[in-house]
């Protein structure tokens, strides 16, 4: 029987949102500004190594700065998640499946078991692309094409890693674990909303993102006439309610697309912006359908440029699949759930994006949900009742004693 400790991990928890916290005086208070490699990430990333130490696994960063906390067994299951936070990141996301992870193997060597590592990955949330860190370690996303990934801050992901060069040791195979389980705030409304305690996730959805850059004619914005502007927000702008429109008979209601950062060129209040380079993201589970999207958006953005006299550049398009968790730890997962909050849990995808998605490449992988309040997440905002997170926990940890060793 693996046995938590609830306070050490809530310990755990408000130490780790120490580092980068944002104290905006806003909400709960408890937000974080933790982006992959800075210094805020770095130094919890050295705090966490140390309490895996203290722990007694064996802390290991591999080249890109993925942490993990090696158990001693030569095979037993990974537990964990990702501490980089997006640009105005809650205390949660990420940093809960990696506590949980380190307090669930902390336990579980108490009790004599001595399998489980634990791991916080690095840059999931996608300063460089989409979970970089996870997508690299399992051969998602070659590290040749990620070093030369840049953030929307100019930054190469090459100079970014260098940051942690005197960390580095060499990769951890995948093939050493023998499954990945992690921990996850829902950040979404439905747990919270059904006054419900437990996710048990199906499956994750698929996700596209790349970067458009439409060239127009940069001009005077007092002199130039209306007519006959080549302005690259204005193409932005078109293309925007173009593909809202072209979507509509493809989409279902869980199908999302987002423009989720802008940048105008030069960005001043006088000049018509000859440049606008945007992110665009769509994420839905069904591959035909994100590739539907795809010729939409292509067609869409040609289309839109040609007929202002203007190009568009669209940038290299990183995506993963669709996955679903497997079976085994699915049923284990939901067993300790009914087991500790009869009726109060459900079986549920994740429409977020998680490190589970790669890991799935090279073992069984598996996710517990717990509510978010107000569905809020990626925000300042994002909290979780610390009675929900224990409960978590302990679930979490039922389901490891389930599985078993191996
Ligand atoms: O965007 C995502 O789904 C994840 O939180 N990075
Ligand atoms: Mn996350
Ligand atoms: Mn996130
Ligand atoms: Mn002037």
């Amino acid at each position: 029987m693996i046995s938590v400790d609830p306070d050490r991990f809530l310990a755990d928890l408000h130490r780790l949102q120490s580092f980068g916290a944002a104290n905006p005086g806003l909400g709960s208070g408890k937000g974080v500004v933790r982006p992959a490699y800075s210094d805020p990430d770095i130094a919890a990333r050295r705090w966490l190594a140390g309490r895996m130490e203290e722990a007694g696994l064996a802390p290991w960063f591999d080249p890109v700065g993925n942490l993990f906390g090696l158990a001693d067994a030569e095979r037993g299951m990974l537990l964990g998640s990702h501490s980089d936070t997006q640009p105005e990141g809650g205390w949660l996301d990420g940093a809960l499946g990696v506590i949980a992870g380190l307090e669930i193997a902390r336990a579980a060597r108490a009790a004599g078991r001595q399998d489980l590592s634990v791991v916080s990955f690095q840059d999931e949330e996608g300063r460089f692309g989409v979970t970089t860190g996870s997508a690299i370690w399992s051969g998602q996303l070659p590290l040749n094409e990620a070093d030369s990934l840049t953030s929307p801050d100019g930054e190469s992901f090459a100079a970014a890693r260098q940051r942690m060069a005197d960390l580095a040791g060499d990769w951890i195979a995948p093939g050493r674990f023998a499954g990945f389980l992690e921990m996850h705030i829902e950040q979404g409304p439905w747990l919270d909303r059904a006054g419900e305690a437990v996710g048990v996730v199906e499956a994750i959805v698929g996700i596209r993102d790349m970067t458009i850059t439409f060239k127009g004619q940069q001009n005077h914005a007092g002199t130039t006439p209306m007519a006959g502007r080549r302005d690259a927000f204005q193409a932005l702008a078109a293309f925007n309610a173009a593909i809202a429109e072209r979507f509509a008979n493809v989409v279902t209601p869980q199908t999302v697309w987002t423009i989720g950062h802008v940048a105008l060129h030069p960005g001043a209040h006088s000049v018509v912006p000859g440049r606008a380079a945007f992110s665009m993201q769509w994420r839905d589970s069904d591959t035909d359908r994100l590739a539907r999207m795809e010729r939409i958006i292509r067609d869409t953005a040609d289309e839109i440029a040609r007929a202002r006299g203007m190009t568009v550049d669209l940038g290299r398009m990183l995506g993963l699949d669709p996955v679903a968790m497997a079976p085994g730890i699915v049923e284990a997962c939901a067993a300790a759930a009914e087991e500790a909050v009869p009726g109060r849990w459900r079986r549920m995808p994740s429409g977020a994006l998680h490190d589970a998605t790669n890991a799935a490449r090279h073992m069984p992988v598996g996710m517990l949900f717990v509510p978010s309040k107000g569905g809020i997440s990626h925000d300042f905002a994002e909290d979780t009742d610390e009675a929900d997170l224990v409960r978590g926990l302990q679930v979490m940890a039922a389901a490891v004693d389930r599985l078993g060793p191996g």
